[in-house]
């Protein structure tokens, strides 16, 4: 699998905005602050290649990163987070969704989630929001650097348990920590498999076998507008030159 050259490609605000779908592309989702962007970079293997901020929220379009010009990581903003008056409220940006839900090259999506935590309620919703739709993901359990295995474990046993009655066969799960390295390698394994399959691994991986949709808790993730999609297209433009998230 080839890690070498990996560069920043474009920002997108909406799907329509995105490169083309010739290459597989793995992307990054999970609440704002989780780690995504600087796991991200430890795959890749390039410090400060996507921003990592410890502000919530940083995150604020669909970044692509190709690497080798042979497959994609594609950074997306969190959910969980939204500026001004509307702070800290169960928000999920429209365009993200819309990638997730319609990009037909996207391989496998990794769910991150604080490895600190106990199951917080909108990643549990958010687990259900990509059964719902039959996406492909796997979890992985973030920041391992900070807690003790013990704790790390309890909380994913907790989290296992709340999504386990969902599914008829559960997602994989992982550990990382972007401060250790731990988790790099079964990660990139994850893509390796996918990407040295050859062409075929354009077509996504199956995704976890969730319950019939009659049989779901109720779903009440909200999506709301991205505000970059409401701008115009000479704003659009300047967002793709400018390297803006
Ligand atoms: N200790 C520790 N800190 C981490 C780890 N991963 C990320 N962080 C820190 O967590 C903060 C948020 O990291 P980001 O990678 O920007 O998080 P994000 O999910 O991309 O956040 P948004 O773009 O706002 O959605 C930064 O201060 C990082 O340095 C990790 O594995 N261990
Ligand atoms: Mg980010």
């Amino acid at each position: 699998m080839n890690l070498s050259s990996a560069i920043f490609e474009c920002s997108a605000p909406d799907l329509a905005a995105c490169p083309d779908e010739s290459l597989p592309e793995f992307a990054f989702i999970g609440r704002s602050n989780v780690g995504k962007s600087s796991l991200l970079n430890t795959l890749a293997g390039v410090e400060r290649l996507a921003r990592v901020s410890p502000t919530p929220g940083f995150t604020k379009l669909i970044n692509f990163f190709s690497m080798g010009k042979t497959w994609r990581l594609v950074d997306l903003p969190g959910y969980g987070y939204a500026e001004g008056s509307r702070k800290h409220v169960s928000q999920f940006n429209r365009a993200a969704a819309n990638y997730l839900k319609h990009r037909p090259n996207l391989c496998c999506i990794f769910l991150l989630v604080d490895s600190g935590l106990e199951p917080q309620p909108i990643d549990l919703e958010f687990v259900q929001w990509l059964a719902r739709h039959a996406l492909p993901f796997v979890i992985v359990f973030t920041k391992t650097d900070r807690g003790t295995p013990e704790q790390i474990q309890t909380n994913i046993t907790a989290f296992t348990e709340r999504i386990a009655g969902w599914f008829t066969q559960l997602p994989e799960i992982f550990q990382c920590s972007s401060a250790t390295g731990h988790g790099r390698s079964e990660l990139l394994g994850v893509i390796g498999k996918i990407v040295d399959a050859g062409p075929a691994a354009t077509e996504p991986v199956s995704p976890p076998a969730p319950l019939p949709p009659e049989i779901e808790p109720p779903f009440s993730l909200k999506v709301h507008a991205s505000r970059v999609r409401e701008k115009d297209a000479t704003a659009k433009k300047k967002l793709k030159a400018a390297r803006p998230w």
